[in-house]
């Protein structure tokens, strides 16, 4: 009887070993990354070099990814969310799993200045490598605007939040990012107070300064804004700098060029974040992950992503596979003087804060206060 049972238990095991193997040999990795942030070849290069078949989707803001995750079984084995909070937030309660670094060669190669400052949210281990690097700042149309307001402040915040030029500025189209996690201090950057600082009062200050600008805002969306700039429908945006590099890349190349697009990061200071590769701790394909997130971080593919998406990345030694009109492009690489100016992301809030604000910019979305 107990060496039937033995044998029975040993077959099992057998069984839930060949299992897991064939698993982990399956030939896929599921990303999930934001639109518009990757080479056109990448994917189809790792499946050349590896085998292994990418399935890809996007999404166009960190808070449909936190849903997801949330959620839990979210099937995806590599993940791209900003640093702070919302990487810092889902670290923090499990979501992740440490990364193989031994199957991540190429991690020896990032920066280790943007490695200490991604150790500060990562929970005593390396759960996360970055992956791109950004600011916020504002796109606008140069002569849609020169024509509503001549004179128009363009090197400021005032172009979106101050009402007396957003009045005039809404007939050719403003928008915003639709996320309070980028608007919010923007707004008090603006107002002169202290962008990072996330109490309800502070909240109410900026969420009482925006809820008259609402009816002039176009729409809020985070991706929308690329194109309609680029075609030119709308004038002013907030917008991520990379999406707005390549906006002006895509008027550029469009018939005539008749839009001509401007970059800015205001002058009273903009939000900075880094977003980073990491492997969801139910990730179905880890050892993919692992493989995917180490060829991306080779610095000529990763150079070649900044070179075709605008953003900047943390791998000194992509710069020699930089093209140089993006190596010298203020906008992604700022020099001294505008990156004295930005602020970099905002730390976790409690969760309390977080309920507020997101109750909050429902409302101001719904334009109900
Ligand atoms: N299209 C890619 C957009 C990437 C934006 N990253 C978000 C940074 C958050 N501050």
């Amino acid at each position: 009887m107990t060496v039937r049972l033995l044998v029975r238990l040993a077959l099992a095991a057998v069984v839930t070993f060949a299992a897991a193997s064939a698993r982990a040999e399956e030939k896929v990795v599921n990303v999930y990354n934001w639109s518009d942030y990757i080479a056109k070849d990448t994917l189809e290069k790792f499946t050349r070099e590896t085998g292994i078949t990418v399935k890809y989707d996007t999404y166009g803001e960190n808070e449909i990814l936190d849903a997801k995750l949330m959620t839990g079984k979210s099937g995806y084995d590599v993940v791209f969310p900003s640093a702070s909070p919302f990487f810092a937030r889902q670290v923090k309660a499990g979501l992740y799993q440490p990364l193989d670094l031994a199957k991540i060669p190429n991690a020896k190669g990032v920066d280790k200045a943007v490695m200490d400052s991604l150790a500060k949210v990562d929970q005593g281990g390396v759960h996360a490598l970055p992956y791109m690097m950004a600011a916020t700042g504002i796109g606008y149309n140069v002569d849609a605007v020169a024509k509503a307001m001549p004179g128009a402040p363009v090197d400021s915040w005032r172009m979106l939040f101050d009402p007396a030029v957003v009045s005039k500025l809404k007939s050719c189209g403003v928008t915003l990012l639709d996320t309070p996690v980028e608007v919010i201090p923007a707004m008090l950057a603006y107002l002169g107070r202290d962008p990072t600082v996330q109490t309800t009062a502070e909240l109410d200050v900026a969420m009482k300064a925006l809820a008259p600008l609402r009816p002039d805002y176009r729409y809020l969306h985070s991706e929308k804004y690329r194109s309609d700039l680029a075609n030119g429908d709308i004038c002013v945006a907030q917008g991520y700098v990379g999406d707005l590099v390549q906006a002006r890349a895509r008027a550029r190349e469009a018939a005539g060029h008749k839009q001509n697009i401007a970059i800015v990061i205001p002058k009273e200071g903009a939000l900075v974040n880094i977003d980073v590769m990491a492997v969801p701790v139910d990730a179905p394909h880890p050892d993919a992950a692992m493989a995917f997130i180490n060829f991306i971080l080779r610095p000529d593919i990763i150079a070649e992503i900044t070179n075709q998406t605008g953003y900047a990345n943390a791998v000194p030694a992509a710069l020699a596979y930089g093209d140089p009109a993006i190596r010298s492009d203020p906008a992604i690489y700022p020099p001294p003087d505008v990156k004295a100016k930005l602020f970099s992301a905002l730390p976790p809030a409690t969760p309390t804060f977080d309920r507020t604000r997101t109750r909050a910019w429902s409302r101001f979305r719904a334009d109900r206060f």
